[in-house]
């Protein structure tokens, strides 16, 4: 008899950060639309929004858009640029948070984490750590976070985005079908806007028609699909990656169009590449792994990994393997993720040598 232990996992999602973290120093802000990015000259500046204050969204403004669009939708908003520095220590702020649980916790973007809560033995019990964890955020930094629990990852990330802001919705394992089903199916992270068309063209607009269409997604995407129904049923293997083992560092990356440019891939690269580098040393850890994950247009994932022979810290063997894992991986396909995960990590206090008694 297989016995399979059920999943808990929580996904936190902080509300409109940037813009959150504006607001929270600057009390005059409050309630007004306010607009992170680049600087809108009046409509004629280039560049994109970051993010914006859920005010500044009722007018239509969207992360991700012309900052000339964003103006001509809200020319009485307020324009900032962005502090990367501060959201970097705000960010490390609430992650210690996530981590003084003692449950496994996977920091997956500047303002996003995983947190397996199996151990906890029940949705009742992970119900009472999220409010808790609420309530802590909040007090720490001003600031309000939206939390979704489920039976796996997809479910969890999905049910953090259900309510926002300040939301916390809880989907139990026999409730995350029927819950995903009415959904969108763009919801699912990693479908982007070509997949999301192409499904829409095949008569595929919700994540139920995902999970009633078995057939038809072989014969799109091949394996690939029965991957996308899986997810569309809320089954996700993927464990949080700081579960049993030592931690790993990984951030990823997904593309607002599927790309093959070489040089586009290369610049997202050298970002993820920053970020873990900055997250090991903040940390305080050394690494001995390096793991590049592609997933392809068409939702094929494969991911990579090299060893080093001695624990770094340097951020030159990061990037020199990273680039040449990148480079093996490509293939005819185009790309739609990229995500870089640094793994063996060794603890500041493992190094040293133990002292007899
Ligand atoms: N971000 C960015 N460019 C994007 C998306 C996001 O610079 N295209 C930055 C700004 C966001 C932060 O990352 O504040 C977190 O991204 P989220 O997608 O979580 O967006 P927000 O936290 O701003 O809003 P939400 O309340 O929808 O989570
Ligand atoms: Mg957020």
């Amino acid at each position: 008899m297989t016995v399979e232990t059920k999943r808990i996992i929580l996904h936190l999602d902080m509300d409109s950060f940037y813009a959150s973290v504006e607001v929270q120093r600057r009390p005059d802000l409050a309630g007004k639309p306010v607009i992170i990015g680049a600087d809108p000259k009046g409509g004629r500046g280039r560049g994109v929004v970051a993010t914006a204050s859920y005010e500044a969204r009722k007018y239509g403004v969207h992360s991700a858009m012309p900052i000339s669009k964003a103006y001509a939708l809200c020319p009485g908003g307020v324009y900032l640029p962005p502090d990367f520095p501060r959201y970097a220590q705000v960010s490390s702020e609430v992650m210690a948070v996530l981590r003084e649980t003692g449950f496994p916790s996977e920091q997956v973007s500047i303002d996003e984490s995983f947190l397996d809560l199996t151990a906890t033995g029940g949705y009742r019990q992970a119900e009472t750590l999220a409010r808790g964890l609420k309530t802590k955020i909040r007090a720490l930094t001003g600031l309000t976070c939206s939390i979704g629990i489920g039976p796996s990852k997809v479910v969890a990330k999905i049910a953090s985005d259900y309510r926002k802001p300040d939301g916390l919705t809880i989907v139990p394992d026999e409730e995350a079908a029927a819950f995903l089903a009415p959904l969108p199916v763009w919801k699912i992270p990693g479908i982007g806007p070509k997949t999301g068309k192409e499904l829409g063209a095949a008569g595929m607009r919700t994540i139920g028609d995902l999970q009633a269409g078995l057939e038809v997604l072989l014969g799109r995407f091949g394996r690939g699909g029965t991957a996308l129904h899986r997810l569309a049923l809320g089954i996700d293997e993927s464990e949080v990656a700081g579960r049993g083992g030592p931690r790993s560092i990984s951030r990823e990356t997904t593309f607002g169009e599927d790309t093959d440019d070489p040089e586009a891939l290369a610049a997202t690269m050298e970002g993820l590449i920053r970020d873990v580098h900055r997250n090991l040393t903040e940390e305080k850890y050394r690494f001995r792994t390096v793991t590049v994950k592609v997933r392809y247009t068409g939702f094929m994932t494969k991911t990579k990994a090299h060893s080093v022979q001695h624990y770094s810290d340097d951020i030159r063997t990061i990037r020199t393997l990273a680039h040449a894992l990148l480079r093996d991986l490509l293939a005819e396909r185009k790309i739609r993720l990229i995500g870089l995960r640094l793994s063996d990590l060794e603890a500041p206090d493992q190094g040293q040598t133990t002292l007899g008694i």
